[in-house]
């Protein structure tokens, strides 16, 4: 196992990283900007190294101020999170030819997922399923053209290099298509560097659900099971659980299956999420790959009782996911995840500032993971998660509950949070039945407004 590792992030991934190795006894190295002096990360770690001024840019992905830093320290792994440096196959390959572990996939592969359109056949190729769409990247209008009278009206254009929502045209005819092509095409030269495009067939209300993976150095892969993601707004999650009640058990099988085959065959290493869009009919495909831990993942460790990021490093270490995993992945209960942004819950604008006081719920089958507490600040210049609120019981009616009363215990003031909005959210009765799509919060932010104008 490792002797010291170099946690290349920050908030309460940094910690939660921290806490999987001080309990295996390993040293942990934080680095952190100007304006992180005071976060718990720094105070917890072994070590700290300050790595630059306050913008991320010039710190936190700050390639040369992290790996000086692991140097320094001398270390054996770097553990990037989430977000910041994480699917950077550049760093990767940097920590690969300094000698140091990076926990993860090896670079080619984090490459390969992150072109969105290899990554689409690489899965076609290994027989996971697939929207129908072009065969790779367009050459021009006229190809996207004859592409969408094949694949049939509404079809989604998507930029290659993007993800996670950005770059995406909906196309509905033939005569938009050609505007809606150059421009979408025109804006990820812009933002990427890289104008191709790609097509798929457009799902008019889909879920999103994601399958977690674990992959050894060795060739063996495990699905521990799927994540219900689609209770979100402008492409940010807000809630997630985990299982899918829309899932079947002969669904959940059947695509573990050919992920753990096709995983094996590209050669995926350490954690990893697969993610799917369920039609219409209860059918899943694939749209893309998440080459790292997930902000997510504390879902499927409460019903699988899996500790993933321990798991990412005992794999990096070369462990054998026999040794590491039980035989069969159990799947206890339900849990589900609030994201407790800093931030207005109406105009979702970030709220930067002290905390004056702060309470964390507690009790059975609660846990919050967290890098805050009261009179610590939320800089302005990071994303604007400062907790996870998670909670375990038997069935999503007694999670649901219990979220409830958490959310009513967890206190945080001198700044705005989402916890109201999770508040509402709880008490809306097309949430509470479970039966929802990635449009769910449009027609929430509909029905409140008509409350509101109904108090009026
Ligand atoms: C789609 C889609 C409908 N049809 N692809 C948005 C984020 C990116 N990961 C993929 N996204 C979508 N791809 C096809 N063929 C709808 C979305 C989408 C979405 C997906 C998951 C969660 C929230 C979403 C919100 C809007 C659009």
């Amino acid at each position: 196992m490792f002797r010291k590792v170099l946690v290349a992030n920050r908030g309460e991934i940094a910690l939660r990283v921290i806490n999987a190795c001080k309990e295996m006894g390993i040293r942990t190295v934080a680095v952190y900007s100007e304006a992180d002096k005071g976060s718990l990360h720094v105070r917890f770690a072994d070590e700290a190294i300050c790595i630059g001024p306050p913008r991320s840019a010039e710190s936190y992905l700050n390639v040369p101020a992290v790996i000086s830093a692991a140097e320094i320290a001398d270390v054996d792994a770097i553990h990037p999170g989430y977000g910041l440096l994480s699917e950077n196959a550049n760093f990767a390959e940097v920590c690969r030819a300094s000698n140091i572990k990076f926990i993860g996939p090896p670079p080619e592969v984090i490459r390969l997922m992150g072109e969105k359109d290899k990554a689409r056949a690489a899965m076609k190729k290994a027989k996971v399923p697939i929207l129908p769409g072009s065969d790779g990247v367009l050459a021009g209008e006229e190809e996207a053209l004859k592409a969408a009278k094949d694949v049939g009206y509404p079809v989604i254009l998507k930029a290659s290099a993007g993800g996670g929502g950005r770059g995406m045209r909906i196309c509905r005819t033939a005569e938009e298509l050609p505007n809606l092509y150059n421009a979408a095409s025109s804006e990820a030269l812009n933002a990427f560097g890289n104008g191709d495009m790609y097509m798929e067939k457009f799902i008019e209300r889909p879920r999103h659900i994601e399958f977690q993976i674990l992959a050894d150095q060795h060739g063996n892969v495990q699905v521990l099971h799927e994540r219900e993601c689609s209770i979100q707004r402008r492409h940010q999650k807000l809630i997630e659980e985990a299982p899918s009640l829309q899932v079947t058990p002969k669904i959940r099988e059947e695509i573990a299956k050919t992920l753990r085959k096709s995983l094996s065959d590209i050669g995926y290493q350490n954690a990893g999420t697969i993610e799917f869009l369920m039609d219409e009919d209860g059918k899943l495909y694939f749209i893309e790959m998440n080459t790292r831990i997930q902000v997510e993942h504390p879902v499927t460790e409460m019903i699988t009782g899996i500790d993933l990021v321990k798991a990412q490093l005992r794999i990096a270490a070369g462990e054998k996911l026999s040794t590491i995993l039980p035989a069969e992945i159990p799947l206890r209960g339900h849990a589900i995840e609030c994201r407790i942004n800093a931030e207005h819950p109406e105009k979702f604008t970030p709220s930067a500032g002290k905390i004056t006081a702060f309470n964390l719920p507690g009790g059975n089958g609660v846990r919050v993971d967290t890098a805050q507490y009261s009179e610590g600040v939320v800089p302005p210049y990071y994303d604007s998660l400062i907790g996870k609120l998670i909670v375990h019981a038997s069935n999503r009616e007694e999670a649901m509950n219990k979220m409830q009363r958490a959310l009513d215990q967890f206190v945080v003031q001198g700044i705005h949070t989402t916890i109201p909005l999770h508040m509402k959210i709880f008490q809306d009765e097309e949430f509470r039945k479970g039966d929802f799509d990635t449009k769910f919060m449009e027609r929430f932010f509909d029905r409140e407004k008509e409350k509101a104008a109904a108090q009026a």
